[in-house]
């Protein structure tokens, strides 16, 4: 395979990695380059050497496709090694991004030049990995500690012009010029000569690590890679460049060797995969999308506008009281507002994000949108009854969408004469922040809306999956599977807070008792104290809502920072006295085989029902909708590094019936 070309000008070779998509180092790419740049070495006649791409990127990283498969091709660190002693001078021309694999070829090259349009960075850390041919090493001797600490650590790419205020780009090229430009600059270093970054000083103050580590506490909570990323940077302030190196290489195979990396560059792929739908043409013509509707201006509705706005995309929201219209419309400037001050936006952005937001107190104002998005209450007979007036309304081939979290969208369908219009598009919330959308395909919805809704989740930065139509999709259909199971613990002797500690040690943002406070426990609740059938019929009957009144499961103070509540704890034993169910020590395993497992059977059984295209879907919702650890790679991949045999045997073991399709794994 031909994927690297030599061209010589003028005593200057030019070397032309075509990869498409993104130039990633395949194994054929490393060779070529060991090809071109020995022949350009060996040739007297040239005297400096210039590395580009074609296409709309360099490099932009090793080849992850080939992680975890036996080695083929020169060994990437050899042919970066070649590189760097080069000693006609070597010039990197950067545009698109130049990333991991890519910045650390560029690194090795001794000048580098890029468009201001080009980003460079090292995201490794995101897919649990660190630079590993070089780049901790490189990095800091070329932009210092505190910038090389802070890139590997995040994985956050600078921009050119940044770039170049750093060191690490030398000269920025002309947007429609780098050839030329990239080509000129290597005739004149010809008299300067090389400059092997590695006889580069590192310079700085290896103080921002610590400071790294305290900042990002949180964030980085049950991670690996961050910190083998900073151990790596830390190394480099002490040890001479090849001792350096030899540390980077144990702690990259420690990691690649690892199921958090494994897990991160699933989820990589898995976040590509969901956004294709089986069966349907690639290039099916998509519907026109210049207005949207929203229905409902509560939290959900205004979320939801928040994000169309933010991609100047005119919204009509639509209330049916102008008190509540104008609340939800406040919410949305504070919001807007909010993120302004936090220098997210410019005020003349929020005015404009606002400009184009048209509130109104009639559906009618919605006949000229081309979505309309239905955010209000949860009723299947309101729901029916709003789709009903916008089939009346909304002009001919516009898509009509229910942000539903559990409704059946067929028979919300079925109350228009356009059932192939309607489709579910359900967000999380907060829904302007929350990267998971769920689209749920009626057994009537077009392909060509199926498809539009998909692109639009794009459009406005969300990770969209395709959902079929069953009780709570794919998402709260698989969280209701752990709410019983977290209940009948409480009865059998386990607190609320141990079951919850499971779950945030796991790696889950909250437990099931956390997030049913914050929900509210009274939702659903039939409102009638002396009626007491469930723990929560009893928490509610005492007046424990939850988060909104300071008490539930737990007891919260004014930051709304929850405590064990001994009130709640002695009603939980009160109900429990009733149910005649001795009071046994639980343990952490049983809780997580109880609680977690049903939710990997559930996922065997929405697949076996075809309600997801495929297992990475599902940990694509988990993971942007719910929180679930990325480096656990999702409920599926989980159940798979737990293995179906030890989960079909608990499952059983507890009484839960397996699904068939996990069994056969089993
Ligand atoms: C590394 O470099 C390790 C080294 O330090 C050490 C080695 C010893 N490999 O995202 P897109 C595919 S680790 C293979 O939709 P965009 C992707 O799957 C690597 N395939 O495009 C998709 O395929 P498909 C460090 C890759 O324009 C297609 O390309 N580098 C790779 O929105 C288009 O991708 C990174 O982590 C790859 N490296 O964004 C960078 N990258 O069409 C990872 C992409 O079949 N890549 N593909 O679904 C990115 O961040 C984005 O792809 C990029 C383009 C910004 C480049």
């Amino acid at each position: 395979m031909q994927s690297v070309t030599l061209q010589t000008h003028n005593g200057v070779a030019v070397v032309v990695v075509n990869n498409p998509p993104v130039n990633a180092l395949s194994w054929h790419v490393r060779q070529g380059l060991q090809d071109s740049f020995s022949a350009a070495l060996a040739d007297e006649a040239i005297k400096a050497i210039v590395l580009r791409c074609d296409g709309t990127t360099f490099i932009a990283g090793a080849d992850i496709t080939e992680f975890g498969k036996p080695p083929q091709g020169p060994d990437f660190n050899s042919v970066l090694n070649m590189i760097e002693a080069s000693a006609k001078p070597v010039v990197a021309a950067i545009h698109g991004t130049a990333l991991g694999g890519g910045l650390e070829t560029a690194l090795v090259c001794h000048y580098r030049i890029a468009v201001p349009s080009a980003k460079l960075g090292v995201p490794e850390v995101k897919l649990g990995l660190l630079p590993g041919a070089g780049g901790t090493q490189r990095l800091p001797r070329v932009v210092g500690i505190e910038a090389a600490a802070t890139m590997c650590s995040l994985g956050e790419p600078v921009p050119a012009v940044k770039a170049e205020a750093m060191g690490l780009v030398d000269r920025l090229a002309g947007e429609e010029s780098l050839a030329e430009d990239a080509a000129a600059y290597a005739r004149e270093l010809i008299s300067a000569g090389p400059r092997p970054t590695r006889e580069r000083p590192v310079t700085g103050d290896a103080a921002v690590i610590e400071q790294l580590k305290t900042a990002n506490a949180r964030k980085w909570k049950g991670f690996e890679a961050p910190y083998a990323n900073l151990a790596c940077i830390e190394a480099a302030t002490r040890l001479p460049f090849e001792e350096g190196l030899k540390f980077e290489r144990t702690e990259f195979l420690k990691l690649m060797g690892g199921s958090q990396s494994a897990a991160q560059r699933h989820m990589f792929f898995a976040e590509r995969q969901a956004a294709k739908i089986d069966g349907l043409a690639k290039d099916l013509p998509l519907r026109n999308v210049k207005k949207v509707g929203v229905i409902g201006a509560g939290t959900m509705g205004g979320g939801i506008s928040m994000n169309f706005l933010a991609k100047g995309i005119p919204v009509t929201i639509v209330e049916m009281v102008q008190e509540n219209l104008d609340r939800g419309v406040g919410v949305i400037r504070k919001n807007y507002e909010t993120s302004a001050a936090k220098g997210r936006f410019t005020t003349e952005q929020v005015e404009g994000m606002m400009g184009i937001l048209t509130p109104s107190l009639s559906l009618d104002d919605l006949a000229d949108c081309d979505l309309i998005i239905e955010a209000v209450y949860e009723s299947m007979d309101v729901k029916k009854d709003v789709f009903g007036k916008l089939d009346t309304i909304c002009k001919p081939g516009a898509i009509l969408a229910s942000n539903t979290s559990y409704l059946n969208i067929d028979e919300i369908a079925a109350s228009t004469s356009r059932p192939q219009d309607v489709i579910g598009m359900h967000f999380f919330s907060p829904a302007n922040v929350m990267k998971l959308l769920e689209v749920v395909r009626g057994e009537k919805t077009a392909d060509d809306v199926l498809a539009t809704a998909m692109a639009l989740g794009k459009k406005i930065g969300k990770v969209a999956v395709v959902a079929g139509v069953c009780h709570g999709f794919i998402g709260n259909r698989m969280l209701s599977t752990r709410q019983a199971p977290a209940m009948q613990l409480l009865l059998e002797g386990a607190t609320p807070a141990q079951i919850d500690k499971v779950h945030t040690d796991f790696g889950m943002p909250m437990g099931p008792f956390q997030m049913s406070d914050l929900a509210g426990l009274d939702i659903g609740w039939h409102r009638d104290p002396s009626r007491i059938e469930t723990i929560r019929d009893a928490l509610c009957a005492a007046g424990r809502f939850g988060q909104k009144n300071r008490k539930g499961f737990y007891d919260y103070d004014e930051k709304r920072v929850g405590t064990p509540s001994e009130e709640a704890l002695s009603i939980i034993e009160e109900f429990r006295a009733t149910s005649n169910l001795p009071k046994r020590e639980i343990s952490d395993q049983e809780i997580v085989e109880r609680t977690l497992y049903p939710m990997v059977n559930e996922g065997y059984k929405i697949l076996e029902e075809g309600k997801a295209q495929r297992a990475s879907d599902i940990d694509v919702v988990w993971i942007y909708g719910y929180g679930w650890p990325i480096y656990r790679g999702g409920p599926m991949f989980w159940g798979d590094l737990e293995g179906a045999g030890k989960i079909v045997e608990a499952l059983e073991r507890h009484g839960v019936k397996a699904a068939d399709s996990l069994k056969a794994k089993a």
